[in-house]
């Protein structure tokens, strides 16, 4: 199961590294962590990164950022590999004919829904994040060998910070924390790179959020948290759908409630749900009976509807489960 991808991408003269779309910093960390470190394992291969516009928190801090290639551009029929990374082929977007022509294809992944598209693949659910999985496919024969420097440590820094948040969630082990530990001794500025990525927000995210917060209301004995925003709200704070993302995070982090619900409404009209847990409402199944998914403690769906009548169906969703938890117990 291990790999050793200088063994995988010998004698290729092209390599394509690519990543899903809307890259996060996992995506964008383990695509130019491994070209960092190719591009020093591998001097004569010619190395291109195809990705997505990405944040200007990750514009600043990913070394190498300025080289990504957001066009998809290329002069290159059919590259000797493509490394697909933190998703499976079918998330690509535009780089997927890239893929499709490439006459070798690696998939490395940590998506447990992720059957592996590559010719050989390296598909490890558990790990914390595809950054983990790339650091141990440069040396996994451990022999010492200089494969690392501050720029590839500083790339696989910030997809592991990004996908454990902050290493805070049950998917950071020993083993991610031993990782982290070695990428810190590389000497880039942690502190900054974890504020600008991590916490810092736009000032229409802060003042959209409080917002939501200040008109929010309490469902379910306090064991609800519910806010909605219609498009007159959003536009009012001139919020872009990236400074929504993280309401429902914060929401579910007061005191006393289990479940988060955020709704707001689209350009179109419709309403995208948004909906976190803490310890056991499952919000994918609450999600996939109004059309969307996720994951256990984060998912989400877009729906028509009146959004009072959205959120009553949540809310008796929920309630339901609140209730078999009670009765559990
Ligand atoms: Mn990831």
């Amino acid at each position: 199961m291990l790999m050793n991808i200088l063994n995988e991408l010998k004698g290729c003269r092209t390599i394509a590294v690519s990543g899903h779309e809307r890259p996060d910093g996992d995506c964008v960390g383990s695509c130019m962590g491994l070209a960092q470190f190719l591009y020093r394992a591998m001097p004569d291969a010619r190395i291109d990164v195809f990705l997505e516009s990405i944040s200007d928190a990750l514009e600043e801090h990913i070394a190498g950022a300025e080289k990504i290639n957001h066009s998809y551009q290329t002069d290159i029929e059919a590259y000797d590999a493509f490394v697909c990374l933190d998703c499976e082929k079918t998330r690509l977007g535009a780089s997927e004919p890239i893929f499709d022509r490439a006459r070798r294809t690696i998939n490395i992944d940590h998506h447990v829904s992720n059957p592996g598209c590559g010719d050989v693949n390296y598909v490890v659910p558990e790990a914390s994040s595809s950054c983990e999985l790339v650091f141990n496919v440069l040396d996994p024969e451990g022999t010492g060998a200089p494969f690392m420097n501050e720029e590839t440590a500083r790339n696989l820094y910030i997809g592991m910070v990004t996908d454990t948040g902050v290493f805070r969630y049950s998917n950071t082990g020993r083993r991610t924390m031993e990782i982290a530990g070695y990428l810190m001794t590389f000497g880039f500025d942690y502190p900054t790179l974890v504020r600008d990525i991590f916490y810092e927000k736009t000032i229409a995210q802060q003042r959209i959020t409080a917002r939501v917060l200040l008109d929010s209301a309490l469902y379910c004995e306090g064991a609800v948290l519910a806010g909605i925003a219609d498009k007159e709200t959003v536009a009012q704070y001139g919020a872009s759908d990236s400074d929504l993302d993280g309401i429902s995070s914060q929401m579910v982090l007061t005191r006393g409630v289990e479940c988060s619900v955020f709704l707001h409404e689209l350009p179109d009209g419709r309403y995208k749900g948004s909906l976190r847990s803490n310890n056991y409402v499952d919000v994918a199944r609450v999600c996939e009976s109004l059309g969307g998914g996720g994951h256990v403690r984060a998912a989400g769906f877009t729906a028509d509807g009146d959004p009072q009548v959205l959120l009553q169906n949540i809310i008796e969703a929920v309630s339901a489960q609140l209730a078999a938890e009670k009765n559990r117990k």
